[in-house]
Protein backbone atom coordinates (compact mmCIF):
# COMPACT_ATOMS: atom_id res chain seq x y z
CA UNK A 1 0.00 0.00 0.00
CA UNK A 2 1.48 3.35 -0.38
CA UNK A 3 -1.29 6.06 0.93
CA UNK A 4 -1.59 6.40 4.00
CA UNK A 5 -4.54 5.70 6.37
CA UNK A 6 -5.92 9.42 6.72
CA UNK A 7 -5.77 9.81 2.46
CA UNK A 8 -7.78 6.35 2.59
CA UNK A 9 -10.49 8.13 4.95
CA UNK A 10 -10.03 11.44 3.10
CA UNK A 11 -11.10 9.75 -0.95
CA UNK A 12 -13.72 7.22 0.80
CA UNK A 13 -15.47 10.27 1.92
CA UNK A 14 -14.91 12.00 -0.94
CA UNK A 15 -16.64 9.20 -3.23
CA UNK A 16 -19.27 8.50 -0.95
CA UNK A 17 -20.34 12.27 -0.45
CA UNK A 18 -20.10 12.42 -3.89
CA UNK A 19 -22.43 9.37 -4.33
CA UNK A 20 -24.53 10.75 -1.81
CA UNK A 21 -25.04 14.53 -3.00
CA UNK A 22 -25.19 13.27 -6.91
CA UNK A 23 -22.02 15.46 -7.82
CA UNK A 24 -19.25 14.53 -10.01
CA UNK A 25 -15.50 14.67 -8.66
CA UNK A 26 -12.00 14.05 -10.81
CA UNK A 27 -10.69 10.67 -10.57
CA UNK A 28 -8.70 10.20 -7.64
CA UNK A 29 -5.69 8.91 -9.48
CA UNK A 30 -5.17 12.55 -10.72
CA UNK A 31 -3.92 13.62 -7.44
CA UNK A 32 -2.80 9.93 -6.13
CA UNK A 33 -0.66 8.36 -9.25
CA UNK A 34 1.02 6.57 -6.66
CA UNK A 35 -2.47 4.54 -5.75
CA UNK A 36 -2.20 0.40 -6.11
CA UNK A 37 -4.92 -2.29 -5.93
CA UNK A 38 -4.85 -2.59 -2.16
CA UNK A 39 -5.51 1.29 -1.42
CA UNK A 40 -8.10 1.04 -3.95
CA UNK A 41 -10.01 -1.83 -2.35
CA UNK A 42 -9.42 0.03 1.20
CA UNK A 43 -10.73 2.97 -0.06
CA UNK A 44 -14.16 0.90 -1.01
CA UNK A 45 -13.85 -0.58 1.96
CA UNK A 46 -14.08 2.72 4.44
CA UNK A 47 -17.08 3.53 2.14
CA UNK A 48 -18.74 0.07 3.20
CA UNK A 49 -17.43 0.69 6.82
CA UNK A 50 -19.21 4.25 6.60
CA UNK A 51 -22.34 2.62 5.04
CA UNK A 52 -22.66 -0.21 7.77
CA UNK A 53 -21.80 2.24 10.54
CA UNK A 54 -24.90 4.29 9.08
CA UNK A 55 -26.83 1.09 9.37
CA UNK A 56 -26.77 0.21 6.01
CA UNK A 57 -26.63 -4.08 5.32
CA UNK A 58 -25.01 -5.30 2.36
CA UNK A 59 -27.13 -7.47 0.05
CA UNK A 60 -25.06 -8.82 -2.14
CA UNK A 61 -22.14 -8.28 -4.33
CA UNK A 62 -20.93 -7.41 -7.53
CA UNK A 63 -18.38 -8.28 -10.70
CA UNK A 64 -17.92 -5.72 -12.82
CA UNK A 65 -16.01 -4.94 -16.16
CA UNK A 66 -15.88 -9.17 -17.20
CA UNK A 67 -17.59 -8.95 -20.65
CA UNK A 68 -15.56 -7.77 -23.57
CA UNK A 69 -18.26 -4.52 -24.64
CA UNK A 70 -17.69 -3.23 -20.99
CA UNK A 71 -14.14 -3.53 -20.67
CA UNK A 72 -13.88 -1.53 -24.51
CA UNK A 73 -16.42 0.65 -23.57
CA UNK A 74 -14.36 1.44 -20.41
CA UNK A 75 -11.00 1.07 -21.24
CA UNK A 76 -10.27 -1.06 -18.69
CA UNK A 77 -8.79 -4.73 -19.02
CA UNK A 78 -9.31 -6.58 -15.69
CA UNK A 79 -12.76 -7.04 -14.01
CA UNK A 80 -13.41 -5.09 -10.84
CA UNK A 81 -15.18 -5.96 -7.63
CA UNK A 82 -18.38 -4.25 -5.54
CA UNK A 83 -20.55 -4.22 -2.96
CA UNK A 84 -24.21 -3.70 -2.99
CA UNK A 85 -26.41 -2.53 -0.03
CA UNK A 86 -30.25 -2.05 0.67
CA UNK A 87 -30.82 0.85 -0.59
CA UNK A 88 -29.50 0.17 -4.25
CA UNK A 89 -32.39 -2.13 -4.15
CA UNK A 90 -35.24 -1.20 -6.77
CA UNK A 91 -38.41 -3.39 -7.07
CA UNK A 92 -39.50 -5.28 -9.81
CA UNK A 93 -41.17 -2.08 -12.08
CA UNK A 94 -40.43 0.27 -9.84
CA UNK A 95 -38.56 3.81 -9.84
CA UNK A 96 -35.18 5.38 -10.32
CA UNK A 97 -34.99 9.25 -9.23
CA UNK A 98 -32.51 10.55 -11.54
CA UNK A 99 -31.88 13.51 -9.41
CA UNK A 100 -30.28 11.28 -7.01
CA UNK A 101 -27.72 10.36 -9.59
CA UNK A 102 -25.29 12.04 -11.87
CA UNK A 103 -25.52 10.78 -15.28
CA UNK A 104 -26.69 6.68 -15.27
CA UNK A 105 -26.71 4.15 -17.14
CA UNK A 106 -28.01 0.54 -17.42
CA UNK A 107 -26.33 -2.84 -17.89
CA UNK A 108 -28.27 -6.80 -18.70
CA UNK A 109 -26.84 -8.43 -15.71
CA UNK A 110 -27.13 -12.63 -14.89
CA UNK A 111 -27.71 -12.69 -10.78
CA UNK A 112 -26.43 -15.34 -9.00
CA UNK A 113 -27.70 -17.05 -5.82
CA UNK A 114 -25.78 -19.29 -3.90
CA UNK A 115 -27.16 -21.62 -1.38
CA UNK A 116 -23.69 -22.80 -0.51
CA UNK A 117 -20.19 -20.71 0.86
CA UNK A 118 -17.72 -20.36 -2.24
CA UNK A 119 -14.04 -19.87 -1.68
CA UNK A 120 -10.92 -19.36 -3.59
CA UNK A 121 -8.13 -20.20 -4.32
CA UNK A 122 -9.07 -22.52 -7.42
CA UNK A 123 -12.59 -22.02 -7.62
CA UNK A 124 -13.68 -22.83 -11.09
CA UNK A 125 -17.24 -22.91 -12.95
CA UNK A 126 -18.38 -26.43 -11.91
CA UNK A 127 -17.59 -25.40 -8.43
CA UNK A 128 -19.88 -22.31 -8.75
CA UNK A 129 -22.68 -24.02 -10.95
CA UNK A 130 -22.34 -26.74 -7.49
CA UNK A 131 -23.07 -24.08 -5.00
CA UNK A 132 -25.66 -21.98 -6.88
CA UNK A 133 -29.58 -22.24 -6.32
CA UNK A 134 -30.45 -20.20 -8.56
CA UNK A 135 -30.00 -17.85 -11.43
CA UNK A 136 -31.99 -14.61 -12.43
CA UNK A 137 -32.30 -11.71 -14.41
CA UNK A 138 -31.60 -8.17 -13.19
CA UNK A 139 -30.67 -4.65 -14.78
CA UNK A 140 -27.87 -3.06 -12.94
CA UNK A 141 -27.64 0.53 -13.00
CA UNK A 142 -24.31 1.84 -12.65
CA UNK A 143 -23.24 5.70 -12.21
CA UNK A 144 -19.57 6.52 -11.82
CA UNK A 145 -18.82 9.72 -9.53
CA UNK A 146 -16.12 10.46 -11.85
CA UNK A 147 -16.41 12.96 -14.09
CA UNK A 148 -17.89 12.20 -17.85
CA UNK A 149 -17.53 8.45 -16.94
CA UNK A 150 -14.05 8.39 -17.10
CA UNK A 151 -11.35 6.48 -15.14
CA UNK A 152 -8.65 3.76 -15.03
CA UNK A 153 -8.97 0.81 -12.96
CA UNK A 154 -8.42 1.47 -9.64
CA UNK A 155 -10.38 4.87 -9.65
CA UNK A 156 -13.53 2.53 -10.08
CA UNK A 157 -12.43 0.15 -7.79
CA UNK A 158 -12.16 2.67 -4.66
CA UNK A 159 -15.45 4.16 -6.13
CA UNK A 160 -17.12 0.78 -5.65
CA UNK A 161 -17.61 -0.21 -9.61
CA UNK A 162 -19.86 2.55 -10.17
CA UNK A 163 -22.43 1.01 -7.98
CA UNK A 164 -25.49 2.59 -7.54
CA UNK A 165 -28.73 0.75 -8.03
CA UNK A 166 -29.98 -2.27 -9.25
CA UNK A 167 -33.41 -4.79 -9.83
CA UNK A 168 -33.89 -8.21 -10.19
CA UNK A 169 -36.62 -10.04 -11.53
CA UNK A 170 -38.33 -12.73 -13.60
CA UNK A 171 -37.69 -16.03 -12.73
CA UNK A 172 -35.55 -18.05 -10.21
CA UNK A 173 -34.21 -20.61 -12.21
CA UNK A 174 -31.95 -23.38 -10.92
CA UNK A 175 -28.78 -23.51 -13.31
CA UNK A 176 -29.00 -27.76 -13.53
CA UNK A 177 -30.85 -27.41 -16.79
CA UNK A 178 -29.45 -24.29 -18.57
CA UNK A 179 -26.29 -23.50 -20.34
CA UNK A 180 -26.08 -20.13 -19.10
CA UNK A 181 -23.45 -19.39 -22.19
CA UNK A 182 -26.17 -19.48 -24.70
CA UNK A 183 -29.27 -17.59 -22.87
CA UNK A 184 -30.15 -14.74 -25.51
CA UNK A 185 -30.26 -11.37 -23.88
CA UNK A 186 -32.69 -8.56 -25.16
CA UNK A 187 -32.35 -5.43 -23.23
CA UNK A 188 -34.86 -2.30 -24.62
CA UNK A 189 -35.15 1.26 -23.63
CA UNK A 190 -38.59 2.73 -24.41
CA UNK A 191 -39.84 -0.12 -26.41
CA UNK A 192 -36.70 -0.21 -28.86
CA UNK A 193 -34.10 -2.93 -28.77
CA UNK A 194 -31.05 -1.29 -27.72
CA UNK A 195 -28.51 -4.17 -26.25
CA UNK A 196 -28.28 -8.04 -27.10
CA UNK A 197 -26.00 -10.28 -26.08
CA UNK A 198 -25.83 -13.87 -24.90
CA UNK A 199 -24.56 -15.40 -21.44
CA UNK A 200 -21.26 -15.99 -22.94
CA UNK A 201 -19.99 -12.40 -23.23
CA UNK A 202 -19.29 -13.05 -19.88
CA UNK A 203 -15.59 -14.32 -19.43
CA UNK A 204 -17.08 -17.18 -21.62
CA UNK A 205 -19.62 -18.53 -18.94
CA UNK A 206 -21.34 -16.01 -16.26
CA UNK A 207 -20.31 -18.16 -13.39
CA UNK A 208 -16.63 -17.51 -14.21
CA UNK A 209 -17.19 -14.08 -13.10
CA UNK A 210 -17.95 -15.63 -9.08
CA UNK A 211 -15.59 -18.12 -9.31
CA UNK A 212 -13.07 -15.08 -9.72
CA UNK A 213 -14.77 -13.05 -7.29
CA UNK A 214 -14.46 -16.07 -4.76
CA UNK A 215 -10.57 -16.68 -5.72
CA UNK A 216 -10.23 -12.66 -4.84
CA UNK A 217 -11.76 -13.00 -1.67
CA UNK A 218 -9.41 -16.03 -1.11
CA UNK A 219 -6.64 -13.81 -1.38
CA UNK A 220 -7.68 -11.57 1.67
CA UNK A 221 -8.39 -14.88 3.71
CA UNK A 222 -12.28 -13.89 2.77
CA UNK A 223 -15.43 -16.69 1.23
CA UNK A 224 -18.30 -15.39 -0.45
CA UNK A 225 -21.43 -16.64 2.10
CA UNK A 226 -23.77 -18.82 1.60
CA UNK A 227 -27.13 -17.02 0.34
CA UNK A 228 -25.31 -14.22 -1.45
CA UNK A 229 -26.42 -12.70 -4.53
CA UNK A 230 -23.93 -11.44 -7.11
CA UNK A 231 -24.34 -9.93 -9.81
CA UNK A 232 -22.20 -11.13 -12.50
CA UNK A 233 -21.38 -8.07 -14.84
CA UNK A 234 -22.65 -6.65 -17.72
CA UNK A 235 -23.43 -8.60 -20.55
CA UNK A 236 -23.31 -5.49 -23.17
CA UNK A 237 -22.11 -1.90 -23.42
CA UNK A 238 -23.72 0.30 -20.84
CA UNK A 239 -26.41 2.50 -22.25
CA UNK A 240 -27.13 6.63 -20.46
CA UNK A 241 -31.09 6.76 -19.53
CA UNK A 242 -32.89 10.05 -18.34
CA UNK A 243 -35.93 10.89 -16.42
CA UNK A 244 -39.12 9.18 -18.20
CA UNK A 245 -37.10 6.28 -19.66
CA UNK A 246 -38.60 2.87 -19.40
CA UNK A 247 -35.83 -0.43 -19.69
CA UNK A 248 -36.62 -3.89 -19.93
CA UNK A 249 -34.61 -6.66 -20.22
CA UNK A 250 -35.50 -10.29 -21.02
CA UNK A 251 -33.03 -13.16 -20.51
CA UNK A 252 -34.10 -16.44 -22.58
CA UNK A 253 -35.97 -19.38 -19.64
CA UNK A 254 -35.34 -16.44 -16.69
CA UNK A 255 -37.86 -13.79 -17.99
CA UNK A 256 -38.39 -10.01 -17.94
CA UNK A 257 -37.63 -7.21 -15.22
CA UNK A 258 -38.17 -3.80 -15.92
CA UNK A 259 -37.56 -0.38 -14.43
CA UNK A 260 -37.88 3.21 -14.93
CA UNK A 261 -36.35 6.55 -14.34
CA UNK A 262 -38.05 9.76 -13.36
C1 LIG B 1 -17.73 0.01 -13.79
C2 LIG B 1 -18.75 -0.99 -13.31
C3 LIG B 1 -18.93 -2.07 -14.32
C4 LIG B 1 -20.18 -4.09 -15.06
O1 LIG B 1 -21.14 -4.84 -14.95
O2 LIG B 1 -19.34 -4.21 -15.96
C5 LIG B 1 -20.06 -2.99 -14.09
C6 LIG B 1 -18.29 0.94 -14.83
O3 LIG B 1 -18.40 0.55 -15.99
O4 LIG B 1 -18.60 2.09 -14.49
O5 LIG B 1 -20.87 -2.90 -13.21
MG1 LIG C 1 -22.59 -4.20 -13.67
Amino acid sequence: MNLNQNTIVGLAELLETAELQAHDVVKITDAHPEMDWDDAYAIQNEILRRKLARGNRVVGLKCGLTSRAKMKQMGVETPCFGFLVDYFTVPDGGEVKIKELIHPKVEPEIAFVLNRPLSGPGCHVGAVLAATDFVMPGIEVIDSRYRDFKFDLKSVIADNCSSSRYVLGGMAVPVADLDLRTLGVVMEKNGQTVAIGAGAAVLGHPAAAIAMLANHLGELGEEIPAGTMILSGGVTEAVSVEAGDHVNLRIQSLGSVSLKFA
